[in-house]
């Protein structure tokens, strides 16, 4: 029905009928959505299920990406693009009086992420489908994503999100392939045959139940599986016994309900708040459910092949998405040893050619540890392990380094009653990555650098990328479209071809299109900010775009202060010639990251006061868009002008925003920061905007001193302006205890991540973006060759090299391919 119009039509009006007992007339963008929706994941079925069959009778190597976090976003249109069925699909909506568009905002944002991390493994997912590998995700179906933000008087308030209310059309229940997980309990010690046996009594089983979703790789042929765990409880109903008992109330039937709901919220929310023991200990929970309800099935698809389990590192391999799904590595020991009968060096020879591991974050507050005591009584027989790694690491580390107690202690898996799960990752793994060069060098070289200096061999760079499907072919149809008839199609299979739109960089009729594309995005991002926030933005305004998670080291502060001094500039000096500007923020903040709330605020508080001042109609706008979430970004992005990826040098660890803007032709102001400085190094410095500290000048600060954030504001009257308006009552302040604890963070605290230091370099950057922006040919100019050198930032690209370096796998052929 989906290769021809005029069937899809009539189908799509039966199954109305059959489905919801509505004809088109009746019918709401809802139900057109779910009942499209369930047909296109009907139609997917037979290519999944060709696609397991394939991964199976040719026992190709498979790879399986552990991750607390899948980023998804929305997936019907990017399905039917992969499908190749968008065209007829959409003219068929609009027979039907429905804009393929409109029905797509009907589906919620599958936003089981928080930004980067699972954005990434969400590309890969569709990278590796796409190429034809046997690679799958494993993850937790949690029942709320990532909270919805509202803005309330200037303060971010968080919602739940309920994505799952009124069900999932893409996913299928797996009832027959559940598998029990075991928590709490104590381990009994004892001999059998000779060998000694591990048995864990009085423990808790829950079940782990799976929902598979289809990922649907580009041209259909391949469709792998997302596999998302839910929590429930294995209690039997029929057990327990309600009503009353010997004349006493018996309260049986409540105690039965709360426990479920306790074994529930396993998998209830994302990120649990961990910053009291009851949240820490929930997230240590959902760690240890993903990773033993992924193991077990990972082991049960290897099990069919009927091989040795000697010979697992052959046929699977085991990704860890940062810290996070370490667990792996303990519970593929206990499998090994406890159930398959394995001794300690063969398990432990089995289990670090099988795990790989992915570093996300050189920020020290980020790497992960649990204490002890947490760990020995959730999971005893896993802490056992532990403590059994720790104790043959650091014992072979005193014997290579006698007499070097310090660097044992620094480097041990257990310290200090914690468990370190980077220390853990590292050692229990064959690779350890970052995800841009310069992140890999900082990991070598400063966080990480005992540890390559001990297994050099494992640590590896794989710079990330971005699905350019979904970032340009699906955000930005207009300028896929430009794109396929100025290069032809190959790009949409091999990304690098797009390297071939440089021939047009002096194409006045091209440069004249892209600007057009460029102007129809900005319209319809426009009319998008009057229908939601109320406010008016010019398009021929440059469209200026931070849009990212809230942390300190991304520096949106030093974009608010920025347009502070902007503010002043143009009120002081009504002729003043600067360019018009609309300054577009989204960001959440975690909930409890009172620094973040606070740069929130005062974003809010600056932009109340610039779009209320009549003075500055014409001149200055300034925009928050709330609820930054996959959708919205696949609205902003197209429509930026100037990406704003300004992180103090040597924090960021990569980016992949910065891709996603530079491929819809925006160009960068940045710092030489995670993979900016590898777009530099394609690009040029004369295609973006580079200001401030290197990376190196950080560090040399850090460990010698000698900046003082105090010295930078008396010299700098621009910025004693600004810091004063956040401490005195002016146009944006009064007497606000987030400003000040904002000024404290800059002058008190010495301003950690160097805004100060960097506001001249970035002011003077701006005023040189105004000077450029002034000339449209060059601008468009440079805006192509941003474009045809994103190619490379494709995570195709980056796939194709953790497929050959990394797993060792190879693309598989299904039958739909032969
Ligand atoms: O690797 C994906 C993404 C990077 O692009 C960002 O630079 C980095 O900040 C982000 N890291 C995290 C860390 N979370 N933890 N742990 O999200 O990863």
């Amino acid at each position: 029905m989906f290769y021809d119009m005029e069937l899809f039509t009539t189908v799509f009006k039966e199954q109305l009928v059959s489905r919801l007992g509505k004809n088109v007339e009746e019918a709401t963008a809802d139900d057109i959505y779910r009942v499209l929706g369930s047909l296109i994941r009907e139609h997917i079925g037979r290519e999944w299920a060709g696609t397991n069959q394939a991964y199976k009778t040719n026992r190709e190597k498979q790879v399986y990406y552990f991750s607390m976090e899948f980023l998804v976003g929305r997936m019907l249109g990017n399905n039917v693009l992969n499908l190749g069925v968008y065209d007829t699909v959409r003219k068929g909506l609009k027979e039907l009086g429905w804009d393929l568009e409109t029905i797509e905002e009907q589906e919620p944002d599958a936003g089981l992420g928080n930004g980067g991390l699972g954005r990434l493994a969400a590309c890969f997912l569709d990278s590796l489908a796409s190429l034809g590998f046997a690679g799958h995700g494993c993850g937790i179906r949690y029942k709320y994503g990532l909270f919805e933000q509202k803005i309330v008087d200037g303060h971010q308030v968080e919602l739940p999100d309920p994505w799952l209310q009124k069900g999932n059309v893409w996913e299928e229940r797996r009832e027959d392939k559940r598998v029990e997980v075991s928590f709490w309990g104590r381990v009994e010690v004892s001999e059998k045959n000779g060998r000694t046996v591990f048995e864990t009594v009085g423990d808790e089983k829950i079940w782990a139940v799976p929902y598979d979703v289809p990922i649907v790789g580009y041209g259909s042929a391949h469709v792998n599986t997302l596999r998302l765990w839910s929590a429930e409880s294995a209690a039997d109903p029929a057990k327990m016994r309600f009503g009353a008992q010997n004349g006493q109330p018996n309260n049986g039937y409540y105690t039965f309900l709360d426990y479920n709901r306790s074994v529930e919220s396993i998998s209830e929310f994302l990120y649990p708040d961990d910053s009291g023991y009851e949240g820490k200990l929930l997230r240590l929970k959902q760690q240890y459910f993903l990773c033993s309800a992924g193991l077990q099935s990972v082991l049960r698809t290897f099990g069919k092949l009927g091989l040795p389990f000697t010979e697992l590192p052959r046929k699977v391999a085991v990704h860890i998405n940062d810290t996070h799904p370490t667990l792996v590595i303990p519970e593929l020991m206990r499998i090994l040893i406890d159930e398959k009968g394995f001794g300690w060096d063969e398990a432990w020879d089995v289990t670090t050619r099988t795990v790989s591991y992915t570093n996300h974050t050189l920020m020290s507050e980020a790497l992960e540890k649990w204490p002890i005591h947490m760990v020995r009584e959730l999971l005893p027989r896993v802490y056992m392990i532990i403590e059994e790694i720790n104790k043959r690491f650091c014992g072979m580390l005193l014997e290579r380094f006698p007499g070097r107690q310090d660097l044992v202690s620094r480097m041990a898996v257990i310290e200090s009653g914690q468990v370190k799960m980077a220390h853990l990752a590292v050692v229990g793994s064959y690779s350890v990555n970052g995800v841009a060069r310069l992140h890999t060098e900082l990991l070598k070289t400063d966080v990480m650098q005992p540890f390559y200096g001990l297994f050099p061999e494992r640590f590896n760079n794989k710079t990330n990328g971005i699905a350019h499907r979904r970032w340009l072919m699906h955000a930005n149809p207009e300028l896929a479209g430009l794109i396929c008839d100025s290069i032809g199609t190959g790009w949409i299979e091999h990304p690098d071809r797009l390297q071939e739109l440089e021939r047009f960089q002096n194409d006045p009729l091209f440069l004249e299109e892209i600007g057009r594309i460029k102007r129809g995005n900005k319209l319809r991002l426009a009319d998008y900010i009057r229908e939601k926030q109320g406010v008016s933005v010019d398009p021929d305004s440059l469209f200026d775009v931070q849009a990212k998670r809230l942390h300190a080291y991304k520096r949106q502060l030093l974009n608010v202060l920025h347009i502070m001094h902007l503010y002043h500039l143009m009120k002081d000096d009504p002729s003043v010639d600067r360019l018009p500007r609309t300054f577009i923020f989204a960001a959440k903040a975690a909930p409890a990251y009172f620094l973040a709330k606070c740069i929130i605020k005062l974003i809010h508080a600056v932009m109340d006061t610039v779009n209320n001042d009549p003075r500055m109609e014409g001149k200055l706008k300034v925009v928050f868009l709330e609820n930054y979430s996959v959708s919205l970004a696949e609205k902003i992005i197209p429509a930026a002008n100037v990406s704003e990826q300004i992180s103090t040098a040597g924090k960021e660890a990569s980016g992949t925003g910065n891709m996603k803007f530079m491929m819809n032709g925006a160009l960068t102001v940045g710092t030489l920061d995670g993979a900016n400085v590898e777009i530099h190094e394609r690009i040029g410095a004369e295609n973006m905007f580079l200001f401030g500290l290197r990376s190196e000048e950080v560090l040399d600060y850090y460990n010698h001193g000698g900046y003082l954030a105090r010295e930078v504001y008396e010299r700098d009257p621009r910025i004693q302006r600004v810091l004063d308006d956040l401490v005195h009552p002016g146009p944006f302040s009064r007497h606000d205890r987030e400003f000040e604890f904002i000024y404290q963070s800059l002058l008190d605290h010495n301003d950690e991540f160097f805004v100060l230091r960097d506001f001249a370099g970035y002011a003077d950057t701006h005023a040189a973006v105004d000077r450029a922006y002034l000339n449209a040919h060059d601008w468009a100019a440079k805006s192509v060759v941003n474009i045809a050198h994103s190619g490379h930032f494709s995570s195709d690209c980056t796939v194709k090299r953790y497929a050959s370096d990394i797993w060792k796998i190879r693309p598989v052929r299904t039958a739909f391919e032969i």
